[in-house]
């Protein structure tokens, strides 16, 4: 049976990823900061197989413990800071987390190491984020990084650390360049559940209107549950590698909003998107398209959910769970 550790384990594609290695037949360890989290108690409730040991990636100590008493065959490094409006409010702290906690999980991997026959191998969420504004399009494992937030310079640092860590100490350590990916389970945070939550809302009477930033960035969105099938392909691989993985098709928030009220029955979402100073950011990513040509070659990964099927899928989502609360409350 193999064993797998992932940090990041209570976040949307933690939860995804312990899922899928457990379907897979793994034995699966997520790192938790070790505090009381609601969302711990969720994750092991909805995957009851799952393993939690402690450790906090700004605590090397903790990290090299977590890997010695696990014995993994496989790390998955998902842990981070990952909005990125607050990296610009908090930058100290994700560059402590994002990019320095990368550092300590590949210090951590190399100092308990595997065994010489069976090395513990390495997966880095990396992110297009990095390519911020962006030199070519699309963009391509090869496209130089600008990154544009303190979030997009730690993941710079995180994914040049892991290129590093394969190339001056052999460490099978692989870095997947994902594009936005969301799910039922994205945080609120993020664009895609904030709108489609709200327009479960308005649809149902419980809210008015949603305040928005800048609507006209454009993002290669896909589903969540495709992105960790292309990471652990990225582990299975003989030689560790970094990978693109985007649906290859750009959409505008407008766009997201079209498909979303839409699907409300609402044609004109105009009169219930007010837009707001605060949620516009100092420097903006404006466009990014991926072309995962290498990822479909290499490793025969494909994405199953078209960008009309995830924002349904989301809207969908959201009312059932808006619509059960409202009858738990009557
Ligand atoms: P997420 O939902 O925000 O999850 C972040 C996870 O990091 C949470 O489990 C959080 O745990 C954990 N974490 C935060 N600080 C930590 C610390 N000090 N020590 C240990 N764990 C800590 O993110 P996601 O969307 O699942 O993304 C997973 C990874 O992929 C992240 O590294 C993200 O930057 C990267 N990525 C995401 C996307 C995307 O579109 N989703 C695209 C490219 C790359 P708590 O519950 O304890 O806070
Ligand atoms: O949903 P977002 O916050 O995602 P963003 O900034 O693209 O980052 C996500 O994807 C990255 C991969 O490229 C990940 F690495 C990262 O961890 C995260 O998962 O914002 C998307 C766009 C931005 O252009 C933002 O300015 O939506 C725009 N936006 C407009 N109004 C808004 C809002 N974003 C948020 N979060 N909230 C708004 O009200």
């Amino acid at each position: 049976m193999k064993r797998a550790l992932i940090t990041g384990i209570t976040g949307q594609d933690g939860r995804y990823l312990g899922e899928l290695l457990v379907a897979k037949g793994y034995q699966v360890f997520g790192l938790i900061r070790g505090q009381a989290n609601p969302k711990e108690r969720l994750v092991v409730e909805e995957n009851p197989a799952l393993e939690l040991v402690e450790g906090d990636l700004r605590d090397l100590p903790s990290l090299i413990a977590a890997v010695e008493q696990v014995q993994p065959d496989e790390v998955y490094n998902l842990g981070a800071i990952s909005f990125v409006q607050l990296s610009f409010k908090q930058a100290e702290l994700t560059a402590e987390i994002t990019g320095l906690g990368v550092l300590r999980m590949l210090e951590a991997v190399r100092i308990v190491g595997g065994s010489d026959r069976n090395p513990i191998r390495f997966y880095q969420a990396s992110s297009s984020e990095m390519f911020g504004k962006v030199r070519e399009v699309p963009q391509t494992e090869r496209t130089p990084f600008h990154p544009r937030s303190p979030y997009g310079v730690a993941k710079v640092f995180g994914h040049d650390m892991t290129v590093n860590y394969r190339e001056a100490y052999g460490l099978h350590a692989s870095s997947g360049i994902l594009f936005n990916h969301e799910s039922p389970r994205r945080g609120l945070e993020f664009v895609t559940r904030k709108i489609t939550n709200s327009v479960a809302r308005i649809k149902l009477g419980l809210q008015d209107s949603i305040s928005l930033g800048n609507l006209d960035s454009s993002r290669d969105w896909g589903f969540a549950g495709d992105y960790v099938q292309a990471m652990w392909m990225m582990l299975q691989q003989d030689e560790p590698d970094d990978y693109v993985i985007a649906p290859g098709e750009t959409h505008t928030i407008r766009e997201f909003l079209d498909v979303a009220f839409r699907l409300a029955g609402i044609d004109d979402w105009e009169p219930y998107v007010r837009r707001d100073p605060r949620f516009y950011r100092p420097a903006e990513v404006d466009l990014l398209i991926g072309d995962a040509t290498k990822a479909h070659e290499r490793l025969g990964w494909r994405p199953t959910v078209s960008f009309e099927e995830l924002v349904q899928m989301m809207y969908e989502a959201d009312l059932e769970a808006e619509e059960r609360q409202l009858r738990q409350r009557r």
